[in-house]
């Protein structure tokens, strides 16, 4: 499993609450057990090992050349919007010189924005995204 595939693994895996585990009875009474005893077992609210982790915004830049059907495009290609919800987020760029178009863990965003930026290169359009911690 590659790296992106991994983070997206304990992302799912990210436990809202503690997870109990089962530990041998030590017949003491000090610590966090519930006093569930039978067959010598106690239980003990285990500390969630995983932490949600930080994001990143992804950041679409207005400019006054990338025609507006391609920046639909890339919203469709690279962030899995539909035609009416790519060409809602396209007008607001366009319009307030920039939007959010995703929010991802910080090496999801950072390829996301590499791949538009690349592939508006390569179309020869001046189109940027860029990356942004949350707050
Ligand atoms: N302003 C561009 C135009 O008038 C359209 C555009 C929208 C460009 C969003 C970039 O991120 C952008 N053709």
């Amino acid at each position: 499993m590659n790296d992106i595939a991994e983070g997206w693994t304990n992302l799912n895996m990210t436990m809202r609450d503690p997870v109990p585990e089962v530990v041998r009875y030590q017949g003491d009474d000090t610590g966090d057990t519930d006093q569930d005893r039978e067959g010598g077992l106690a239980t003990v609210t285990a500390k969630p090992e995983l932490k949600r982790p930080p994001m990143f915004k992804v950041i679409l830049l207005n400019d006054d050349y990338t025609p507006m059907e391609f920046v639909v495009h890339i919203l469709e290609r690279f962030f899995g919007m539909n035609r009416e919800k790519a060409t809602q987020i396209m007008l607001t760029v366009h319009t307030e010189g920039a939007a959010t178009v995703g929010i991802f863990p910080r090496d999801i965003a950072e390829t996301k924005s590499e791949q538009v930026n690349l592939y508006a290169q390569e179309n020869n359009h001046p189109l940027m995204s860029m990356v942004e911690m949350t707050d």
